[in-house]
C-alpha cells in the first residue's frame, strides 16, 4: 500500500516537474577551443544543452530523444567523438524523487544525513542549534534573495556575546551557490554540526580550540531560490532565478519574447574578478551566463557585502561545489600561477591527503589550480583572492568523482562519507592557512 501511494505521489510530482524522460547525457571529446565553439553553436541551434562544462578535454551534453539522431549526425560531421554516459536522465531523477518522498519527515529543528532536505529544514536546524548553543552560535542574516528568501549563515565562536568575539580572525565557508549541487549544502550542515559537537564528537577538543581562536561563519546555501527550484520544478537547475530578459534580447511583435524568457545568472560567474572574459556565454539562457554586470544577482551581492565588511578579519574563504572530487586553488581565469602558488600547492597537498586518509579505498580528491579544470572568469574564490587580497581562498568540488554517471544526483547514502571526509579536509586546510603558519 505504501509503495502504491509513494508511486502515486512520484507520478504527480513528476507531472509538475521538468521532464528529462529519455534524455541522454553524452560525453563529447573536445580537444580544442574551436571544438568547444562548435558544441556551443549546436547548443544555440537548440540541438543539445551543455550539461557540465568542459573538463580536462571533454564536455557532457544533454540531448532530448527528439534531437538525438540529428545531434549525433552533426557531431559526427564535425568530427567529434562522443559516447553515451547516461541512458535516461529522467529515470535517474524519478528514482531520486522516490527516495526523497519515502524518507521520514523531519521533526521541527532536527536534521539527518540520510536524505537531502529543503532550505527551511536547514534553517530551522540552524535556529535550533543556536537555541541549544547560545553561548557559541548565532544566526547571521546575510541578505535577501531575488525571490525574498533570507540567506542565513551561522556564526560560531567561543563566548559569542563578548565584544572581542567580533574582532577574532574569521573563517567563512559557503555552500549551495549552484542550485543542483545538493551534496554541498548537506556537507555544510554536517560541518556546522561537527564544529558545535553534534557530530564528530571525538573532535571536541580540536573544535573547542578553533572556536576559541576564530569566528567561523558558515552559510550552507547561498542560492536558496535556485535550490528550492531544483526541489519543486527542475532538478538540474544551476543558476539563480531572477529573470534575465529575452533570449538574445529578441522580443516579438506583442512585446513578449521572440524565443523565450531566460532566468537566472550563473552565480559563480557573477563576481568581479576578470568578469565576463572566459568560460561564460552572452546567451542569457546559458548555464554560464554571468549576469548583465558583476553582482547584479541579489545573493552574490549580499555575500560580497558581508565579506567586504569583514575583510580585515577574513583569514580563510572556502566555497563548496560538486562534483569531481577536487580541491581548487586560485586563480580560475588563467593558468598563469599566482605569486602565492607555492603556498596553495602545499595547502592542496595537505587537504587531499587528509581527505584520502578518512575514507581509504575511495577515489582520491585531486588538488589543482582551478583554471587547470577549465578557465572561467568571475568565480567567488577568485574575487576573494584578487579583490580582498586573501591568499587562502579555495573551491572544493565534492563527490562523486569526475567519471561518475550520477553526477549531481549523488545517492543519499553518500552524503555522510562525503561530509565526514570533508570535516577532515577542512581541519587540514585550517592548519595550513597562512594565518596559522606565521
Ligand atoms: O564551473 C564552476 O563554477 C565550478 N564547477 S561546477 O561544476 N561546480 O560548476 C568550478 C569553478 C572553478 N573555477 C574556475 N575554473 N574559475
Ligand atoms: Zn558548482
Amino acid at each position: 500500500m505504501l509503495k502504491v501511494s509513494v508511486l502515486l505521489v512520484v507520478l504527480t510530482a513528476a507531472y509538475c516537474f521538468k521532464s528529462y524522460d529519455r534524455y541522454k547525457i553524452v560525453r563529447v571529446d573536445v580537444g580544442s577551443e574551436a571544438n568547444l565553439q562548435s558544441i556551443l553553436s549546436l547548443e544555440s541551434e537548440g540541438l543539445l544543452e551543455v550539461f557540465s562544462e568542459s573538463r580536462l578535454g571533454y564536455v557532457d551534453v544533454l540531448v532530448s530523444p527528439k534531437n538525438l539522431a540529428k545531434c549525433q549526425k552533426s557531431l559526427h560531421s564535425i568530427g567529434l567523438r562522443s559516447v553515451e554516459r547516461v541512458d535516461d536522465v529522467g529515470a535517474q531523477i524519478l528514482q531520486e524523487k522516490a527516495a526523497l518522498l519515502s524518507a521520514a519527515p523531519m521533526a521541527d529543528g532536527s536534521y539527518s544525513y540520510d536524505s537531502y532536505h529543503r532550505y527551511d529544514v536547514m534553517i530551522s536546524h540552524l535556529e535550533s542549534l543556536v537555541a541549544s548553543h547560545s553561548s557559541e552560535a548565532e544566526i547571521v542574516d546575510v541578505g535577501t534573495s531575488y525571490e525574498g528568501r533570507t540567506i542565513k549563515a551561522i556564526r560560531m565562536t567561543a563566548d559569542i556575546s563578548s565584544d572581542e568575539s567580533d574582532d577574532k580572525p574569521m573563517i567563512w565557508l559557503d555552500g549551495g551557490i549552484h542550485a543542483r549541487e545538493w551534496v554541498s549544502p548537506a556537507t555544510m550542515m554536517y560541518i556546522i554540526d561537527s564544529i558545535l559537537g553534534e557530530q564528530e564528537t571525538d573532535k571536541s577538543d580540536k573544535m573547542g580550540e578553533l572556536l576559541a581562536k576564530f569566528q567561523i561563519v558558515v552559510a550552507p546555501c547561498i542560492n536558496p531560490d535556485g535550490y528550492e527550484y531544483t526541489h519543486t520544478t527542475d532538478r538540474l537547475w544551476r543558476k539563480t532565478r531572477k529573470p534575465s530578459g529575452c533570449r538574445w534580447g529578441k522580443k516579438n511583435w506583442f512585446g513578449g519574447c521572440f524565443y523565450r524568457m531566460c532566468y537566472g545568472a550563473d552565480p559563480n560567474r557573477n563576481w568581479a574578478a576578470d568578469w565576463g572574459n572566459s568560460g561564460v556565454s552572452d546567451d542569457r539562457c546559458s548555464l554560464v551566463y554571468p549576469g548583465k554586470e558583476p553582482f547584479d544577482q541579489e545573493n552574490t551581492k549580499a555575500v560580497k557585502t558581508y565579506l567586504e565588511n569583514h575583510s580585515d578579519k577574513l583569514k580563510l574563504y572556502a566555497t563548496y561545489h560538486s562534483y569531481s572530487q577536487l580541491f581548487l586553488t586560485p586563480v580560475g581565469y588563467t593558468t598563469t600561477k599566482p605569486e602565492n602558488w607555492k603556498h596553495h600547492k602545499k595547502v592542496g597537498d595537505a587537504v587531499v591527503a587528509a581527505i584520502a586518509q578518512r575514507n581509504k579505498g575511495t577515489a582520491p580528491y585531486i588538488a589543482m589550480q582551478s583554471a587547470g579544470l577549465y578557465p572561467a572568469s568571475g568565480d567567488s574564490a577568485d574575487w576573494v583572492h584578487d579583490v580582498l587580497g586573501l591568499t587562502d581562498s579555495y573551491t572544493f568540488e565534492l563527490r562523486p568523482d569526475g567519471n561518475s554517471n550520477v553526477g549531481f544526483e549523488l545517492p543519499a547514502d553518500q552524503i555522510l562519507p562525503t561530509a565526514q571526509e570533508n570535516v577532515d579536509g577542512l581541519l587540514a586546510l585550517i592548519d595550513n592557512i597562512e594565518y596559522n603558519n606565521i
